[in-house]
């Protein structure tokens, strides 16, 4: 019955688009240039077969979710990356900069609740080195002694290395001597240099990034990627980027995570350019889920996406939808995203999943099995 209405499916498709079809089902890996056609001539119902049957190999119907939530120490910025709504220059109004008190504060406000991850990112702050942020996450140990720590994308971490004369492997180790467990996905943005030098010219290039992912895996510290997309990219921009994303992880088999995070233009200096569509973004998911067959997960990060589009990504290759988050970060609300104050229950996130169908699973970080919602 099933192979009958993919015959039906295919039945309207070219025959480069049915042989990059047939390859996915035989577990091959498609090659850059197929996924480009992917991108520009396969229908949407297609695309969602194929990552569908992906994810499904992968993970049944297993959707995942943590508790978690997040602390942006400051959103002072040696840079001015164009799509950034919530940079601000030091002293200047709208700037902020927590204490470290003032951050062990809002941690205590999690003593004896379930959550098992913060997320900590933020600006790249001219005067913080990485022994500042260091004891900030041993005194986080000290308070939430099982909290699993993914912060500081890797711009973050290039600044505060450097700041403080270590090497990128020395200062990674320092690091997770503090406290530091896994590093998340930001900073990423699009690694082609055409379109990096347009949107983020000043911050981390693309080989750097790269080299501290590949860097921390090498010293333990697993970590996630995303992909800024839906500005002045192309399809075969997308492309490069995934590409150099599955060689780092043949290489390391480090990240967990791929994360799309589609452009939002509010309070930015893109403003001018539309937002993507949600076929788009659907689009998105489902050629990365084809894509890139050797990560684990693909994640849509509710309070970007919204809350509709998260639930329908579940058919498009997303495994993933992030967590609780308790209305503690500020990036996506300054963008424009629906949700001004991201926060969903434990229940909320298990109703998401079960009305499209899929079996809610609580994850730690690093995706082992908290409870099982059947
Ligand atoms: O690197 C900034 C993005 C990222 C905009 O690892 C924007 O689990 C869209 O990386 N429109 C930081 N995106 C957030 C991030 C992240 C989020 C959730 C989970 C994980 C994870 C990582 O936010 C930045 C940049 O790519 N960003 N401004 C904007 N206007
Ligand atoms: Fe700074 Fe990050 Fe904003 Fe770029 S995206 S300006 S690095 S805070």
């Amino acid at each position: 019955m099933k192979n009958n209405i993919y015959t039906e499916i295919l039945l309207h498709e070219s025959s480069e688009i049915i042989a990059i079809a047939e390859k996915v089902f035989r577990f091959e890996r498609i090659t850059p240039e197929e996924g480009l056609i992917l991108f520009q001539k396969a229908e949407l119902s297609l695309l969602g077969i194929l990552a569908n049957f992906v994810r499904e190999t992968k993970h049944g119907d297993k959707t995942y979710f943590n508790r978690n939530f997040h602390i942006e120490p400051t959103n002072i910025c040696i840079y001015n990356c164009k799509f950034c709504s919530y940079v601000r220059k030091i002293n200047t109004e709208g700037a902020w900069e927590f204490s470290k008190e003032d951050i062990l504060e809002k941690v205590k406000q999690y003593i004896g609740q379930p959550v098992t991850e913060v997320h900590i990112v933020g600006g790249v702050h001219p005067n913080r080195d990485l022994h500042y942020y260091g004891d900030i996450l041993s005194e986080i140990k000290k308070i939430l002694p099982n909290i699993h720590i993914k912060a500081f994308t890797a711009v973050e971490l290039e600044f505060m290395i450097k700041k403080s004369k270590y090497s990128i492997e020395e200062g990674l180790k320092r690091l997770k001597e503090y406290g530091l467990d896994s590093i998340p996905g930001g900073g990423a943005e699009i690694f082609h240099p055409d379109i990096r030098s347009q949107v983020c010219d000043e911050k981390s290039s693309s080989e750097n990034w790269l080299l501290i992912h590949e860097t921390a895996h090498k010293v333990g510290l697993p970590s996630n990627a995303t992909i800024l997309y839906g500005h002045i990219e192309n399809y075969s921009h997308r492309i490069d980027h995934l590409k150099k994303l599955r060689e780092l992880q043949d290489k390391t088999g480090g990240f967990n995570t791929f994360i799309p995070l589609k452009f939002r233009k509010e309070n930015n200096r893109l403003s001018h350019i539309e937002e993507t569509s949600s076929v788009e973004d659907l689009k998105n998911y489902a050629v990365s889920r084809i894509f890139l067959d050797n990560f684990p997960h693909i994640k849509a990060y509710w309070p970007s996406i919204g809350k509709d589009i998260a639930q329908l990504s579940l058919s498009f290759g997303v495994d993933d939808i992030d967590g609780t988050i308790d209305d503690s970060t500020k990036i996506y609300s300054m963008a424009g995203a629906e949700d001004k104050n991201p926060k969903m229950t434990t229940e909320d996130l298990v109703l998401l999943i079960k009305e499209a169908k899929r079996v809610a699973v609580e994850r730690d970080t690093v995706y082992n099995t908290v409870k099982i919602y059947n």
